[in-house]
């Protein structure tokens, strides 16, 4: 059976939009997923983490016939071929892929939780899902997207559409 996933990229290192586009074409080669809907791209604020530069983020869609592992696997792979080094928890990244949503489906194994356990917490991830699927629902909030980012508290979170994109 075919799943939608909701990827979220990121990068804070290097051409970041660059890295974001090139982090699209390699998933759109992953065998057993078709490429849906690509968000815009923003530029935003680092959240969480001291004196970091700012990050560049977006969300796409793709439907799938892979289990959630094996495409987690695929994704760090693809980290790893584009060079992303990793030292620190949140250190700077060339390309983080991140499995936001997974159908609605619910996982909690150790290295992989779905939905991402900080998604609904960040303006950064909602902004994007909500340009694209405003409607679909967070499987362990209940809500929709458009509900979470309406009913965020402003916390200084700024993200704003790059130009062109
Ligand atoms: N893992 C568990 N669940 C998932 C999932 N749903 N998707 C595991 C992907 N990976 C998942 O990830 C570490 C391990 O998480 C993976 O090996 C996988 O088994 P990582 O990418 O090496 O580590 P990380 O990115 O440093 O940590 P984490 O927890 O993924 O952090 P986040 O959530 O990616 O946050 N501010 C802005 N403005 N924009 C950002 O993109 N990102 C972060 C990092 C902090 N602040 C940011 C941004
Ligand atoms: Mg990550």
């Amino acid at each position: 059976m075919a799943n939608t996933a909701f990827i979220g990229l990121g990068s804070n290192l290097g051409d970041k939009l660059k890295n974001c586009l090139e982090a699209i074409e390699l998933i759109r080669e992953i065998p057993g997923c078709d490429l849906g809907a690509k968000s815009g791209f923003y530029r935003t604020t680092p959240v969480g983490v001291e004196g970091q530069d700012w990050y560049v983020n977006g969300v796409i869609s793709l439907r799938t016939v892979l289990p959630a592992h094996d495409l987690l696997n695929w994704l760090l792979g693809i980290e790893k071929r584009m060079g992303r080094v990793r030292k620190d928890k949140w250190d700077p990244r060339t390309i983080d892929l991140d499995i936001l949503l997974f159908g609605q489906t619910v996982i909690n194994h150790e290295d992989l939780t779905i939905p991402h356990p900080f998604m609904h917490l960040r303006r950064f991830v909602l902004v994007p899902m909500v340009q694209l699927a405003p409607d679909s629902i967070h499987p362990v909030l209940g809500k929709t997207m458009s509900w979470l980012l309406e009913n965020f508290s402003d916390d200084g979170q700024t993200v704003t559409e790059l130009e062109g994109k």
